[in-house]
């Protein structure tokens, strides 16, 4: 039913509904309100603040230092408020917002006490039908959910809580008149944030604490006190400059992250700037510590090694040292807690903590806790448990959407989102800081402004355009999520069993939940989507549908951001170099790769080639031997590069095939044209047949793998190998390979600029290395070649954003056609040179993990155990 909207026409009675009214609902209803747009805010609180109202624990404060954590939307505010900690406690926090709903006059749009219990879409009016718990019943064009991402408390999930007949509290619904636990034993129940917090404020009340640990965490010191000079001083005069660096800062907090590496430094210098973090006393500080904390797992074990040495010099007695230090889960893959006194407080003699990996819960008891071995009694517990985190208040809402769909049954198995805003299916549905978007692992205050600001100015121009209705596509939604899956699954979060995870909530669907790719990256695609007309979204006007369907991100990550660097290193182009200068730089470059991993040995030596010797490495892995042996041909485009110029590659394919590497070298354009290199690769291939004995290798079992320039060789010296009579090869792998020098494909012209390998520089090499007339010679150009029968079996990669996409794909394509095996391995999000980038594109291991998973295939049963 549509209601009147008092102005004698029909239409929802308000433009707008928000649901909650803490940091995300406050600044949403300022920004809807100076819009000129109808909003109507419910919240289940008796008044603003959202999680600062309810979370009244002992202890209870930010994590983030509060000159950060605070609205940029009112440059007033820096002025008026003034914090008077660096960590704010919960009722200074409190009393911010309610010093903005004040001065703003927001509480007048704000119905407290109130939740919405249901949301359900009007497909044929257009609008929403919003029920709350106390019954009062509306229409809304637009749905705003600002219910936060750590407000749906967890239920208790000991067994036997309805029996105990002592008192009970929930950090997360704390009592407004507080409680005051003198005299008291008690229980806490959990040691996230919340129970780090309030327990050693509980400890020096309580005559005895037990603490109840399932999982140990990462703590610092938070070295709270007045705001810090050097925080003051950093946005002190320069208030609108500081807060627009944190919008596009990584997460929300102006610092430049580092690109030092932990193993780039001495054991000392890694220490003291370990030291220096925990001094620090600030999650950015010690998250950041190195560039590679989240990424690579030894670096991680490092500075968790230092934790652990602080935690056994903090707490006294060593058993329960050791019982506090995390070792189930890498640093920083559940949120590291910021603490005042928490370890210290476990040397007190009336605190205890009891273990419930080796102590499981057996039920609660009417006075107390019953575990696999003891009987404790307490006259309080307190769940200190955790929350629903990201999804929990909005599948709590009886959402449904287009044909009837719920939100909860669309989420079944994990949120899916588009920019973490919207939902396919729910047209007209925002969420504020919803799974897919920074979120938690960003400073809140700066990503729920940006969130708040891209919804008020979306909502304005679809109101300005006449838009009725706006909802994602299916393919913006998918690509959304791939894009956050890729974004995390190149880290070490995905491994822990956090509620980044939703591993805290039984039977909840194992998803990484925000968004890690970085508030700045993160705004950059959000304004990108607005750009390019709202690519992703499907709006509707009366009888019209406009959609400029597509996917915001596509490149993998770690591509994209060896791009950017590339990109600001400005590097001149290699095509307008001469091939001596083209040299020198790629080998320069080459010296600041990260090596790849060690293999058991390298050897260099010569191969006899038909117009002189040619260099080749051998790579060994570090396996008991013989080994199959895989002829190695380098990328360069038959310019640049030699034996050693694909080191981290080699390296990398050597120890995960578990097969030697001999990396050979062939002459090289302008000076030795076509067909040099062809001749080069076949003898030395020939060499190494005749002498896989002397190698170390296994007679008979060969391959031939090339990237690049490479792969044209490998694929030409398996033709010439079938057509000669040998040697014999039982494989060939072409990475990314150039099978056509007519450089027509498509691919040249969706991916010719802006990839690294240019269509410029392809004709550049193509130029160097053959004349026009020899360009269809199937030596050149192993597509072109009559037959492709009797080959050996092949992997062939292509990259999604390669020039020389299409042609690896023909290639693949006909030696299918032509009888051979053909694996092909599509690298989804890669470049033509970001396979290659070993241990600096993370996102490449997976496939050459598949590589050498293919590579063995060939050997079969001869390849010796890893
Ligand atoms: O919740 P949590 P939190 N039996 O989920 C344990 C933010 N926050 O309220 O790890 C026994 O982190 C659970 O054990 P495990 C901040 O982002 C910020 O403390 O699941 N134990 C864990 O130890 C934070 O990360 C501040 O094995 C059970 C604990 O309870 C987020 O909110 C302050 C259990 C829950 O830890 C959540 O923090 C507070 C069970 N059945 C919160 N179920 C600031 O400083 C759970 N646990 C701004």
């Amino acid at each position: 039913m549509v209601a009147s909207n008092g102005h004698g026409t029909t239409g929802p009675d308000v433009d707008v509904v928000v649901a909650g009214a803490g940091f995300a609902g406050l600044h949403m209803l300022y920004r809807l309100r100076h819009l000129g747009v109808s909003v109507r805010a419910f919240e289940s609180g008796a008044d603003v603040g959202g999680t600062w109202y309810w979370n009244r624990y002992p202890g209870a404060r930010c994590d983030i230092p509060t000159v950060d954590y605070s609205y940029s939307f009112d440059p007033e505010l820096e002025d008026e408020w003034t914090w008077s900690e660096k960590y704010a406690t919960q009722p200074e926090i409190l009393r911010y917002l309610q010093h903005v709903a004040d001065k703003h006059d927001l509480r007048r749009d704000i119905q407290f006490s109130t939740t919405v219990a249901e949301a359900t879409w009007d497909d044929e009016q257009r609008l929403w039908h919003i029920r709350t718990d106390r019954g009062d019943e509306l229409t809304a064009r637009y749905y705003v959910m600002a219910t936060g991402c750590l407000s749906m408390p967890k239920a208790a999930e000991v067994e036997g809580l309805e029996r105990y007949r002592g008192d009970v509290y929930f950090t997360s619904r704390w009592p407004h008149e507080g409680v005051d636990f003198t005299g008291k034993r008690v229980a806490v129940i959990g040691t996230g944030s919340s129970g780090i917090q309030s327990i050693p404020l509980i400890a020096a009340q309580a005559e005895a604490l037990t603490v109840f640990q399932r999982t140990p965490n990462f703590s610092i010191p938070a070295h709270n006190g007045p705001v810090p000079e050097k925080m003051r001083d950093a946005i002190a005069g320069r208030a609108a400059e500081y807060r627009e660096a944190a919008k596009w800062s990584v997460g929300g907090i102006p610092v430049e992250p580092t690109q030092v590496v932990t193993f780039s430094v001495t054991p000392e210098e890694r220490t003291a700037r370990y030291e220096d973090a925990w001094q620090a006393g600030e999650l950015f500080a010690i998250l950041g510590v190195y560039a590679d904390l989240m990424v690579n797992p030894d670096a991680n074990a490092e500075l968790a090694g230092f934790l652990h040495d602080k935690i056994r010099s903090i707490v006294e007695d060593p058993e329960t040292a050791d019982t506090l230090c995390p070792k189930d889960h890498p640093f920083g893959t559940k949120r590291p807690c910021l603490d005042t006194n928490y370890f210290a407080t476990y040397n007190l003699p009336h605190v205890r903590l009891v273990d419930l990996r080796k102590h499981p819960f057996r039920s609660i008891t009417e006075s107390g806790i019953d575990t696999v071995d003891e009987s404790l009694e307490f006259d309080a517990i307190v769940f200190a448990t955790g929350f629903d985190a990201m999804t929990g208040a909005l599948v709590a809402v009886d959402i449904t959407g287009r044909d009837g769909v719920t939100l909860k049954d669309k989420w079944a198995h994990g949120p899916t989102t588009y920019l973490g805003l919207t939902t396919v299916g729910f047209p007209n549905l925002f969420f504020i800081t919803g799974p897919g978007s920074p979120s938690v692992l960003s400073n809140m205050a700066v990503s729920i402004e940006q969130h708040v600001d891209w919804v008020a100015d979306c909502i304005a121009d679809l109101r300005a355009r006449g838009v009725d209705t706006i909802e994602p596509t299916e393919t913006a939604e998918a690509g959304w999520v791939q894009h956050v899956n890729d974004c995390a699954d190149i880290t070490l979060y995905p491994t822990a069993n956090s509620w980044y995870m939703g591993a805290n909530v039984p039977g909840k669907p194992r998803v990484f939940l925000p968004y890690i790719g970085g508030v700045g990256k993160y705004r950059i695609a959000c304004d990108e989507v607005v750009d390019r007309d709202y690519l992703g979204f499907r709006l509707k006007s009366g009888a019209d549908t406009t959609c400029n369907d597509g996917v915001i991100r596509r490149v993998q990550p770690d591509v994209a951001a060896v791009m950017e660097m590339m990109a600001m290193l400005d590097l001149p182009p290699l095509e307008t170099m001469d091939p001596d200068t083209a040299r020198a730089f790629v080998e320069a470059s080459s010296a600041m790769r990260p090596p790849g991993p060690d293999v058991g040995e390298i050897v260099d030596g010569t191969i006899p080639g038909p117009a002189g010797d040619l260099a080749y490495r051998l790579y060994r892995p570090p396996t008991d031997g013989p080994h199959p042996v895989v002829v190695y041909f380098h990328g360069g485009g038959w310019v640049l590069g030699n034996a050693t110029s694909d080191d981290p590659l080699c390296r990398d394919l050597c120890v995960r095939s578990n097969s030697v590497i001999v990396s050979v070298d062939y002459r090289h354009g302008p000076e030795a044209r076509f067909p040099a290199a062809i001749d080069d690769g076949f003898a030395a291939t020939r060499w190494v047949a005749d002498n896989a004995v002397a190698l170390g290798g296994i007679p008979g079992e060969l391959a031939v793998f090339g990237w690049s320039a490479g792969g044209n060789i490998a694929a030409v010296v398996c033709q010439l190998a079938r057509d000669a009579g040998g040697p014999a090869i039982v494989g060939q792998g072409l990475m990314t390979p150039v099978t056509d020098l007519d450089m027509s494909s498509g691919s040249y012209a969706e991916n010719g600029e802006g990839y690294i390998l240019t269509a410029a520089l392809m004709k550049w090499f193509c130029d160097h290395y053959a004349d026009e007339a020899d360009r269809s010679d199937p030596r050149a150009s192993p597509l072109r070649a009559d037959n492709l029968a009797g080959l050996p079996p092949a992997i062939v990669i292509t990259s999604e954003f390669d020039p020389l996409r299409d042609e690896g794909i023909a290639y693949a394509d006909a030696l299918t056609a032509a009888g051979v095996p053909v694996q092909h391995i599509a690298a989804r999000g890669h470049t033509h040179t970001s396979l290659t980038m070993v241990d600096m594109v993370i996102s490449g291991a997976k496939i050459r993990a598949e590589i050498a998973d293919a590579l063995r295939a060939f050997f079969g049963a001869s390849v010796p155990a890893h």
